[in-house]
C-alpha cells in the first residue's frame, strides 16, 4: 500500500499519524506526476492529497482512508469498539472538517494577501477563538475525554491545531490556546508522543518549505 501525501497537508498528516501510531505497512509517496498533473488526476476523482493506493485501487478522502486502514487492520485499532463512543468520535471529526477547518481558511488566504484586509483578519480571529472553544467542548464530552494514548480524534485535531499555533502569530496572536486549557494541554501532550511529534515536525518542515521565497 502507498499513501500519496504531502508533508504540510493537515488531511494527509492525520493519516500519517495513524500509520505511525499503529506502525502500519504503508509507504509514503509524493503524488505521482505531481499535484495537478494529468497522471494524478487520472488516478483520483478529487486530485487532492491524501490518496491511498491499495493494489490497483485508489481511495481518496482522509477520513475514508483512516476508516479503511482501521477496518483492514482491526488488531490494535484506534477506533472505539463501543458504537456510541465511535459515533461521537465520528461526529467530532465531522465537526473539524465541516466547521473548524472553515474557520482557518480566511487566515490562510490573508497570509498570501497583499495588502492584508484587517477587517477580514479581525473577524477571522474572533471566529477562530469561538471555534477553539467549541473544539475544546468536544474533548470535554465524557466519550471523547483525552486518554493516555493517541485517539483518532487526536490524529485529526493535532494537525489543525498545528495551523492554529503556526498562523496565529502572523496576525499578532501569540498564544491562541490560552483560553482553551484542555486543548492547550492536549497539544502540549501531543508534542511528546512519538507519532504526533513526528508528524508535527514533518508539517513544520513542509510549511517552512512552502513559505520559502523559492515557492
Ligand atoms: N476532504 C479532503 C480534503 C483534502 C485536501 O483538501 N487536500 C489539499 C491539501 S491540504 C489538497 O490536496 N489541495 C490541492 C488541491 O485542491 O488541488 C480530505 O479529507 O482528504
Amino acid at each position: 500500500m502507498e499513501l500519496y501525501n504531502l508533508p504540510h497537508s493537515p488531511y494527509a498528516a492525520r493519516v500519517r499519524m495513524l500509520i505511525y501510531e499503529r506502525d502500519l505497512a504503508v509507504d509514503l509517496c509524493d503524488p505521482p506526476g505531481g499535484m495537478g498533473s494529468e497522471e494524478y488526476r487520472s488516478l483520483t476523482v478529487m486530485g487532492k492529497v491524501p490518496v491511498l493506493k491499495h493494489g490497483d485501487r485508489y481511495l481518496s478522502e482522509s477520513t475514508a482512508i483512516m476508516e479503511y486502514l482501521e477496518a483492514l487492520y482491526p488488531d490494535g485499532k484506534l477506533t472505539p469498539e463501543d458504537a456510541w463512543q465511535r459515533s461521537q468520535q465520528s461526529a467530532m471529526i465531522r465537526y473539524v472538517d465541516l466547521y473548524f477547518a472553515q474557520a482557518l481558511f480566511p487566515l490562510f488566504q490573508q497570509m498570501k494577501a497583499s495588502p492584508r484586509d484587517q477587517q477580514v483578519v479581525d473577524a477571522a480571529l474572533v471566529n477562530l477563538s469561538a471555534e477553539l472553544k467549541r473544539l475544546q467542548a468536544w474533548y470535554e464530552l465524557p466519550e471523547l475525554a483525552p486518554s493516555s494514548s493517541l485517539s483518532l480524534a487526536d490524529c485529526v485535531v493535532m494537525p489543525v491545531l498545528f495551523y492554529v499555533v503556526s498562523l496565529s502569530p502572523f496576525f499578532g496572536e501569540n498564544e491562541p490556546l490560552l483560553a482553551t486549557p484542555v486543548l492547550a494541554e492536549r497539544w502540549a501532550w501531543a508534542q511528546e508522543q512519538a507519532a504526533s511529534k513526528r508528524v508535527l515536525g514533518e508539517m513544520a518542515a513542509g510549511l517552512k518549505a512552502m513559505m520559502s521565497p523559492a515557492n
